[in-house]
């Protein structure tokens, strides 16, 4: 008898954390990497999970515009560097920042939170 109340308990919470999942799908979001678009502009949204896209693909010697928007204050995407070219920039909460970007000739061109832990780049194509 006890045995069985367990196992019902046991069904009912596994139930209810399918019903959970079923209820909150995940939040719509860029593929992890993409090819930049012929306008050059390339939109990333950074999240507490990183860089969304986190890699995307140019021609060499591109240029190209990387439109930048932090989406939460969770965690340290407050800061955006490109430590190869001592480009820094603060990413204010949910507002858009440009950061022009030559393509490098080889090889790919790394960029950074401030500490560091969230890392992304333009990748030759
Ligand atoms: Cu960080």
């Amino acid at each position: 008898m006890t045995k069985t109340l367990v196992t019902m308990a046991m069904a009912a919470v596994l139930a209810f954390g399918a019903a959970c999942k079923k209820d909150a799908p995940p939040a719509p979001r860029s593929p992890a990497e993409v090819v930049a678009p012929a306008s050059g502009r390339v939109a990333v949204t950074v999240d507490g999970e990183g860089y969304h896209p986190a890699t995307i693909r140019a021609a060499a010697g591109r240029q190209l515009t990387l439109v930048f928007t932090r989406t939460t204050d969770e965690s340290c995407g407050q800061q955006l560097v490109f430590p190869t070219t001592n480009v820094r920039r603060d990413l204010p909460l949910n507002q858009a920042v440009e950061v022009p970007v030559t393509v490098p000739a080889t090889g790919s061109l790394a960029f950074t939170c401030g500490m560091n832990m969230y890392q992304g780049s333009v990748v030759v194509q």
